[in-house]
């Protein structure tokens, strides 16, 4: 089976939310936004935009008429700012106008006038001033205070990790129209389309039953349209309903990149306490994390740091707090590892700082503290089928280590300019939502009387493949013919109070309700088989490639036969099912529980070369053994692993977030903003399916996939920083991502006085 939307993908012809054919009387909306980043608004004087040709209306915060309120976790986002804004980009109206010109121009004419008050962009300032989210979190194992004494090394350091922007291929967007009876429909480039729904609903103050989202597919979310597809999709809903015309809303590239929130910055402090052995004592972390303006999804993600303290090893005393920090920046959102890998960044800069004070290769610390069957994680789970010294020993074995060491070291000796270097990364993530309601999803599956059939889930397509595994699954429940089977689009009033297609769950999760849906229809056909072959028992019943079997013996009848006699039986060819993550539950006030079904585990290689005159790097390889369970759909999986592998190495190397003194946006374009291409991404991606590990927790015992991957990139660093110290063997080690080549230069040629190692 090929990807069914590869060939309309590449002809142009799938459709994003732009491309839907609109019907007349279309307006087109443009957002009016801050232009500061903390303030009263003194006027806001919108009479001349107004006059602008082709400009029909400025929505603002009193055409709402139910709540200016868009707070998902917490009630604390307003649609558009009333008397005070908090960041640059924070939407204050909405131009409508006869086209997209029109009401950029008429955004433009708007006065607006500011009393700017103090702004507050870093985190640990925040935290100082008591701006934050909510109250810190504690997870906590074991004694650290007890366990400092036994450790005959204890190292401290700061560690800081960088923004990064999603850079979906699809900007943000939304299209909204008003239906019969007070009603809306939107089309939304949304991960969320209930969260659509339900926002849209409170801000227009109608129910839920009013509004209809419907989503196609994306062209790509990666976290960014979870939360922050809603406010526009919210909008161009406002618009309609107020003007009753449709609308819609593109946000242009560089809008979508300023006014959107990106992966949280972090900054963090650790200290980590081992044996000679290299084995980890005890470890603290306080993680401080940039939230942006509002809550968005920060909590959750900080819980899901807090969750991945020690990423893949285990460590007996654990204590670690995290810190939400209110700022004035755009709320920064989920993206692809939901606060995971500026955990598990900390962690093994941990580790590296570690190993050079032992003066150790830092594999020696990895390696003798992986996690193991039964080790117990600080959230009090413990590990299931653990795969972590798998996988780390068979990419070491595979691609022989030592010698890759060897010939590195040979390279290096031999050349002044050009130095590489090497590192290993496992990773250790859990699969299911933290937040343990959001681990359901259904499905309505119909066959009809030709016997084509069709999946109606809670999945949102956005390139990770979702439709092709549920497509795979639907064919293979009923052993039909795949063309027969076509995946519909997500839709509120299909499939009802949907999660977000997220935390790497949508396969999982909608996939178990495919199974279910199918298996009801499979049931009732068996019954209606059985007496059409005049045959006593049903469960003797099988399909296979559209041929009816009973006991073993093919019989005459076939599929389409089979549904024409069910429809003739009047028995239904229609069925919903509901699927929830079984066993599994946490508990916030302790801290503690069972909240993953089961982890992800996996080791890469990566390799870097340096010019050590430019402070330019390539990454050269990435060699991975991951655990993918029975993979549902190999191609896909592979995709996904060297998508994620290569938007991880961006996070940590080129990719940079700036904003100036006043917290306007630097980087609000590819000209500034630097993301892996062609070029840069690593020439040789390996990805080596760990194998016979059926996983139990995962439809046909595969295992999720959206997410890991990404973790591996962060061996990028490392790898990058290996080749740096064997150019200056002392240099002083300022574990700070992104590594970019101008941070690289500067560490290189930098005079500070050399380091001096804190040791017992
Ligand atoms: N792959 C593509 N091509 N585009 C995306 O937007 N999002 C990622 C990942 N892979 C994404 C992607 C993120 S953040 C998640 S949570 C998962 O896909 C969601 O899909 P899944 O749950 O079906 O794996
Ligand atoms: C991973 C995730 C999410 C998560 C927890 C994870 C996620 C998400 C939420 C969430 C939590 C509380 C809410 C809500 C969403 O939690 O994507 O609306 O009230 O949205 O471990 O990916
Ligand atoms: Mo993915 S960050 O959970 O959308």
């Amino acid at each position: 089976m090929k990807n069914f939307d590869a060939i309309k993908h590449v002809r142009g012809e799938s459709q994003f939310v732009d491309d839907i054919l609109v019907p007349q009387g279309l307006l087109y909306g443009y957002v009016f936004y801050s232009t500061i980043a903390h303030g009263k608004i003194k006027k806001l004087d919108y009479s001349n935009a107004l006059k602008i040709d082709g400009v029909i209306d400025v929505i603002t915060a009193k055409d709402i008429p139910g709540e200016n309120q868009i707070g998902g976790i917490i009630q604390d986002e307003n649609l558009f700012a009333e008397e005070t804004v908090h960041f640059v980009g924070h939407p204050i109206a909405l131009v409508v106008a006869e086209n997209q010109l029109q009401a950029h121009a008429g955004a433009r004419a708007i006065e607006c006038g500011f009393e700017k008050l103090p702004a507050i962009f870093d985190p640990r300032e925040a935290f100082e001033k008591g701006e934050v989210i909510v109250p810190p979190r504690i997870f906590s194992l074991g004694d650290v205070n007890k366990a400092w004494k036994e450790c005959d090394y204890i190292v401290e350091g700061k560690v800081e990790s960088g923004g990064q922007e999603h850079l979906y291929l699809e900007v943000q967007g939304s299209f909204a129209y008003p239906t019969e009876g007070n009603g809306i429909k939107i089309i939304s480039a949304t991960q969320n389309p209930t969260a659509v729904q339900r926002t849209s609903a409170r801000v227009l103050g109608i129910p839920m039953h009013k509004v209809e989202v419907d989503v196609v597919r994306l062209g790509g979310g990666f976290g960014g349209k979870e939360d922050q597809a809603t406010a526009w999709a919210v909008m161009t809903a406002l618009a309609a309903k107020k003007l009753n015309r449709p609308i819609k809303l593109i946000l242009p590239r560089q809008e979508d990149i300023r006014l959107t929130g990106k992966r949280h910055s972090y900054s963090s402090d650790f200290k980590i306490g081992l044996k000679s052995s290299g084995k980890i004592i005890s470890y603290e972390v306080t993680f401080y994390q940039n939230g942006g303006a509002a809550a968005d999804l920060s909590p959750a993600i900080l819980e899901r740091t807090l969750f991945h303290t020690t990423n893949s090893y285990y460590i007996p005393n654990v204590r670690a707090t995290g810190i939400s920090c209110r700022t004035n920046l755009p709320s920064n959102t989920a993206f692809r590892g939901f606060g995971g890998p500026q955990a598990m960044f900390v962690m093994e800069s941990a580790i590296y700082k570690a190993a050079q004070v032992m003066g150790v290769d830092p594999s020696f610390i990895q390696k003798k503290n992986l996690l193991k069957e039964g080790d117990e994680f600080p959230y009090g789970q413990k590990t299931k089928n653990c795969r972590a010294v798998r996988c780390y020993e068979e990419v070491e074995s595979r691609y022989r280590i030592s010698e890759i060491k060897k010939s590195i070291d040979e390279f290096n000796q031999t050349n002044r300019l050009y130095k590489k270097g090497v590192a290993l990364m496992p990773v250790c993530f859990g699969i299911s939502f933290t937040t343990t309601f959001l681990n359901q999803a259904s499905a309505l599956v119909h066959v009809y009387t030709d016997g084509s059939v069709s999946i109606s889930t809670a999945a949102v397509e956005m390139g990770q493949g979702v439709n092709m595994k549920l497509h795979h699954i639907a064919a293979k429940m009923f052993s039909i013919d795949p063309k027969r089977v076509k995946i519909d689009t997500t839709n509120t009033s299909r499939v009802a109070n949907t999660s977000p297609t997220a935390a790497s769950k949508g396969a999982d999760l909608n996939g178990y309700a495919t199974i279910d849906a199918c298996e009801i229809i499979l049931k009732r056909l068996k019954k209606v088989a059985a007496d059409e072959l005049k045959k006593e028992d049903p469960s003797k019943i099988e399909i296979k490639n559209e041929i009816i079997f009973y006991d073993g013996n093919k019989t005459e009848l076939i599929w389409q036969k089979l549904i024409n006699a069910a429809y003739l039986k009047r028995v239904s060819l229609s069925a919903q099912a509901h699927h929830a993550t079984p066993n599994i539950y946490f508990d916030r006030e302790k801290s503690k529980g069972e909240p993953f079904a089961y982890h992800v585990y996996g080791t890469a290689i990566v390799e870097a070369t340096l010019d050590c005159l430019r402070g330019t790097y390539t990454i050269d390889s990435v060699k991975v053994v991951h655990d993918f369970g029975e993979s549902l759909f190999p191609i896909i999986d592979k995709g996904q692993a060297e998508g994620g592998i290569v938007q991880g190495i961006g996070w940590m190397t080129c990719e940079e977030v700036m904003h100036d003194k006043e917290g306007k946006l630097l980087t609000d374009a590819l000209s500034t903003y630097k993301v892996p291409d062609i070029h840069f991404a690593p020439k040789d991606i390996q990805i080596n399916f760990l194998e016979d590990v059926p996983n139990p927790y995962g439809p046909f015992k595969s295992k999720a996939i959206g997410e890991p991957p990404f973790m591996y990139g962060i061996g990028a660093f490392f790898a990058i920083m290996n080749a740096m110290r064997s150019f200056r063997p002392k240099m002083e080690i300022e574990l700070k991502a992104p590594l970019t080549p101008e941070r690289v230069l500067l560490s290189l040629y930098s005079e500070i006085p050399e380091l001096t190692l804190q040791n017992k």
